[in-house]
């Protein structure tokens, strides 16, 4: 199985058709926020399994705020971060993670890309695919493989 987890593509939709050119067939699709009006082209462009949730620049939008579902056996909670101020430090998102029970953690709003498992629990940003930040401004995303029963493996991307 495999999925592609992206965020903040605040309405430019350039990148991502890299992205899902590079990423070929994907098994679902997880976008963490700010996609500025993108809502339709997402739906037109990908058909698998979608979870879409709202960032702090989506205000018209009736996304929702977060979501729980499970990827394999894993129990994922995605939501986009600035409710639980993601850009001073995952603290607080890691401690709702853990008060979830989740396995898998995923957030954007940083446009940042981080990476980081402790105590049995992935927690990670694939950054932004349109306004990168980091150093390099590279447009970033993560491909995350679950073969069988072996533990899923978190790949980070970089565009050129
Ligand atoms: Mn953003």
């Amino acid at each position: 199985m495999k999925v592609l987890i992206v965020s903040d593509t605040h309405g430019n939709h350039k990148n991502l058709d890299k992205i899902l050119e590079l990423a070929g067939d994907i098994d679902m699709f997880i976008h963490l926020g700010d996609v500025e009006g993108g809502e339709e082209y997402l739906d037109a462009v990908i058909e698998c399994e979608k979870h879409i949730v709202r960032g702090n620049n989506d205000f018209f939008s009736d996304l929702p705020r977060e979501e729980e579902f499970n990827i394999g056996k894993y129990r994922a909670f995605v939501t986009h971060g600035h409710s639980y101020y993601v850009s001073l430090d995952p603290e607080y998102i890691r401690e709702e993670g853990k008060a979830r029970c989740a396995d898998i953690v995923m957030f954007g709003h940083t446009h940042k890309p981080y990476f980081e498992e402790k105590e049995e629990m992935v927690l990670l940003n694939p950054g932004s695919v349109s306004y990168p930040r980091q150093e390099g401004r590279k447009g970033s995303y993560v491909i995350m493989e679950l073969d069988g029963e072996e533990k899923p493996k978190f790949k980070q991307f970089y565009l050129d």
